[in-house]
């Protein structure tokens, strides 16, 4: 029996209990995704779905990982033989090591890797959780930001693509040159119409260069990019995790993630290429995901934005701490039912009560240590998807969306104050945090922040600043914060 302090790897799999051991057998799985993004959601998510379908119906979807900013993933990862666990926590917690990551690719250093796996004729799957901000678009047109200096240079060819449209449009157009035949790109990102936001991106990109044409033409006729809604809450691991991990399994693992037992994943089913079966491990594979998609961004991520902010500013790590106030909570419940739920085409057969009873327990997890700071990046990635639609289809149907906007509200008072209200410093960590600060340095008073953060055309759109209903909701919210903080600002 191996010493107790190894390091997770396929030699440790015979002294794994069955009910730990992954599902395939590891070594035997060739590679037929890509995924980029290979963070702790995928490994949480895709990556368990992905083996589950393995194990129910066959096929070599195993997964090359691709990781963008660092090696970190990679150094986890690598020297385990791509093996890590999933402890899930909820009433009970259980721990299983997962074995569909084959391999791993860090695109700063193997760019022509990267082209050749998206060229190979056996990768016919493209998998994204790139988050929000990857994708460099603007948040309220779904346009690509070809100002951006990383997309212009993709666009110029100059060295290595660094942005993730310019990977997979160079990728194609390798693919192409291969005959390597069709292939699906599947984003598995929180924002409407994913698919089609992809998609779109990528025309924008082949537009854009002198030799486009005929590659957008092959792309039309060989890709397609299904939208996809995916839902599981998986906090940062911590090191406590790491340590309850290696005691759970016998073994360290530093690439363990942590995660709730409830997910789900609904699919549009349109695959160029083939796909992993699934529907054998819980998806939902349908014509059509766009209820979906809307019912989980604005009830869990518009919820989860909105309580983060306010959770943050009062000075609660944890969403769960968040959720013991009762001002927060009862935020929580009347966004959802008052603002949302009139916003939403209900899938067939859901019963959206439920599922909002089901989100509210979620949150209430004392055992996911979920921070709220996490949830407080990139809000201006994010505010468009979880709350400015859900605003703009009520203002439009003569409702006042309150909670909505003391949502928006409590972003402003985060990005302006970047204090907590025990003075404690909140990091604006945002791809427009720069602005931000530019925007916000000068506002004297809650008007003037407001005034100033709905200058920002490429969140907010140019028709909601203009609607003075919701500025004097978000002004008034802002207000209450500031001048009694949220506690006085949740009292309903
Ligand atoms: C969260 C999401 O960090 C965030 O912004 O709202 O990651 C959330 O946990 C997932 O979308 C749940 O499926």
């Amino acid at each position: 029996m191996a010493p107790r302090t190894d390091r997770l790897g396929f030699s440790a799999l015979a002294d794994l209990p069955a009910a730990q051991r992954p599902l395939v057998d590891p070594r035997a799985l060739g590679v037929g995704i890509a995924h980029l993004g290979i963070g702790a959601f995928h490994r949480a998510h895709q990556a368990v779905f992905t083996e589950e379908a393995i194990a129910a119906a066959g096929g070599d979807w195993g997964i090359c990982g691709v990781t963008q900013r660092s090696r970190g993933v990679l150094e986890q990862l690598q020297p385990q033989d791509g093996l890590y666990s999933v402890l899930v926590r909820g009433e009970d917690t259980s721990l299983r090591v997962a074995g569909a990551v084959r391999d791993l690719l860090f695109v700063a250093e193997e760019g022509e890797r990267l082209q050749a796996l998206l060229a190979a004729p056996t990768t016919r799957l493209v998998t994204l959780t790139v988050t929000e901000k990857g994708y460099r678009h603007d948040p309220a047109t779904g346009r690509l930001r070809r100002t951006d200096p990383d997309v212009a240079a993709d666009l110029a060819g100059d060295g290595p693509p660094r942005t993730v449209v310019g990977q997979l449009v160079r990728g194609l157009q390798a693919r192409r040159a291969a005959d390597a035949g069709p292939i699906t790109l599947l984003s598995c990102d929180n924002l409407p119409a994913n698919g089609e936001v992809l998609r779109g991106l990528v025309t924008d990109f082949c537009a854009a260069l002198p030799d486009g044409e005929s590659l957008a033409t092959w792309i039309a006729e060989s890709v397609s990019f299904p939208s996809s809604m995916v839902d599981r809450i998986v906090p940062a691991t911590t090191d406590d995790d790491r340590a309850e991990a290696a005691k759970l399994l016998g073994f360290s693992d530093r690439g363990v993630v942590v995660t709730e037992p409830f997910r789900q994943w609904v699919v549009e089913d349109h695959f160029a290429a083939g796909r992993p079966a699934w529907e054998h491990a819980g998806a939902v594979l349908t014509a059509d995901v766009a209820p979906y998609e809307a019912m989980k961004l604005r009830l869990l991520n518009g919820s989860h934005s909105t309580l983060a902010y306010l959770g943050a500013l009062a000075g609660h790590a944890h969403v769960a701490d968040a959720m013991a106030d009762p001002g927060i909570a009862g935020v929580v419940a009347h966004l959802m039912a008052e603002d949302v739920e009139p916003t939403l085409a209900v899938p067939d057969g859901y019963d959206v009560a439920a599922y909002q009873r089901e989100l509210i327990e979620r949150f209430h997890n004392p055992a996911l240590r979920h921070r709220t700071v996490q949830i407080a990046m990139d809000g201006t990635q994010k505010l468009p998807q979880r709350l400015l639609g859900t605003i703009a289809d009520r203002l439009a149907a003569g409702a006042e969306p309150r909670f909505a906007c003391l949502g928006v509200a409590a972003w402003m008072r985060y990005v302006w104050t970047a204090r907590a209200e025990d003075g404690a410093p909140l990091p604006v960590d945002d791809p427009l945090a720069e602005r931000l600060r530019e925007l916000t340095a000068d506002a004297a008073t809650p008007q003037a922040a407001v005034d100033a953060l709905l200058s920002l055309e490429e969140v907010f759109g140019a028709e909601l600043p203009a609607n003075d209903r919701f500025c004097d909701l978000v002004t008034d919210a802002l207000e209450a914060l500031t001048k009694g903080g949220v506690a006085a600002a949740t009292q309903i």
